[in-house]
């Protein structure tokens, strides 16, 4: 064999390593996210660095039962993560910030523990100023009790506030501000000068709700709720989702120790369905538990996961099971 032949064929054999190989490295590279329950340790690893603009490969697999995978405030579809499969999947974020990623199935009680954070650097091309939650601007306590004292015989109908509407001053009230940081029960006493009933006043309540939410806002809400909420708060709202008693039992269990002694006690889901309790809450006041999360009461903090839209229309939808709507 002449010399410059074993060199030329030589380089078609790196050429061709390479053309296999770079793309299999670059894959090998990729970082394999595995998923267990978070009681055996939730996401590993669970903390993945990527740039603003570039696309992020990943690669997940579960190591015990079915999971999924989705970033929170991004608009995506959640993937299966499969025991004994690799899932690849391509993100690619605008801007740079700390992004939550988190399972979308629900592997246990602990399920929504499972999160984890995607770390993205660059810089941003229009920083925007990190806005200010309505609940806290207003400054409410939201772990204070928030009863209402008076509460409707039946459940108040929008379509017979409806009729009423052309009696009320309502028509200041119809504004999104007055509503999110109002009760039901705090409007209710505002229509005390008017020479409605008590149910009449209740159904105005109804209509004023209704009118600050839309056909849309509240599919949107009520498919957020199946998918994150039912299974503590339960489908109808009744707090007795599948996972109530044994968040019950991990309450009485923690009232045992030292540790639930001193923090804030696991508790019961609350009852959506409950008028006393729903029609003392302003939106504003829904907001910031949903955002915030009970903190070790067992509500989960959702502030990472949804966009500000996302929660309002989430609470529109807790409410209409207060409300009669029209269809
Ligand atoms: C793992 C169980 C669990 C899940 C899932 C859950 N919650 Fe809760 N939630 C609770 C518990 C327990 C409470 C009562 C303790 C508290 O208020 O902190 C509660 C309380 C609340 C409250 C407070 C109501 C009030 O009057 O103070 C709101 C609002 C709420 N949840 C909304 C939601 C929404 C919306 C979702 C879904 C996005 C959700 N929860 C998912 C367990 C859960
Ligand atoms: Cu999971």
């Amino acid at each position: 064999m002449k010399r410059p032949e074993l060199i030329s064929r030589i380089l078609i054999v790196t050429g061709i390593l390479l053309a296999i190989g770079a793309p299999l490295l670059l894959w090998a590279r990729t970082p394999l996210i595995h998923a267990r329950m978070a009681e055996n340790g939730g996401w590993n690893p669970d903390v993945i660095q990527a740039e603003a603009g570039k696309s992020l490969h990943l690669k997940l697999t579960s190591d015990d039962v079915v999971h999924g995978f989705a970033v929170g405030q991004m608009d995506m579809q959640s993937v299966d993560v499969i025991p004994g499969k690799v899932t690849d999947i391509t993100l690619t974020f605008d801007k740079p910030g700390i992004y939550t990623f988190f399972c979308t199935r629900w592997c246990g009680l602990n399920h929504w523990r499972m999160r984890g954070t995607i770390e993205v650097s660059g810089s941003p091309l229009d920083p925007e100023p990190a806005s200010v939650p309505l609940y806290v601007s207003l400054d409410l306590d939201i772990d204070a009790p928030h009863d209402s004292s008076i509460i409707p015989n039946q459940k108040p109908s929008a379509v017979s506030g409806q009729q009423l509407a052309t009696q009320l001053p309502i028509t200041s009230y119809q504004s999104p501000d007055y509503y999110r940081s109002h009760s039901p029960y705090q409007v209710f006493t505002d229509l005390s000068d008017t020479s409605l009933t008590e149910s009449q006043k209740w159904d105005a309540v109804a209509y004023l709700w209704q009118s600050n939410t839309t056909p849309e806002s509240l599919a949107n809400g009520k498919e957020l709720y199946a998918q994150n909420c039912a299974a503590c708060h339960s489908e109808n709202g009744a707090g007795d989702g599948v996972f109530a008693d044994d968040l019950a039992e991990a309450g009485e269990a923690s009232m045992q120790t030292m540790e639930g002694a001193m923090d804030m006690v696991m508790q019961s889901p609350v009852d959506f369905t409950d008028p006393r309790r729903m029609l003392g809450a302003s939106p504003a006041l829904l907001q910031g538990k949903i955002l915030r999360g009970g903190m070790g009461t067992g509500m989960p903090m959702w502030g990472v996961i949804f966009t500000e839209e996302q929660i309002w229309d989430l609470i529109a939808y807790i409410y209409s099971f207060q409300f009669e709507y029209e269809k």
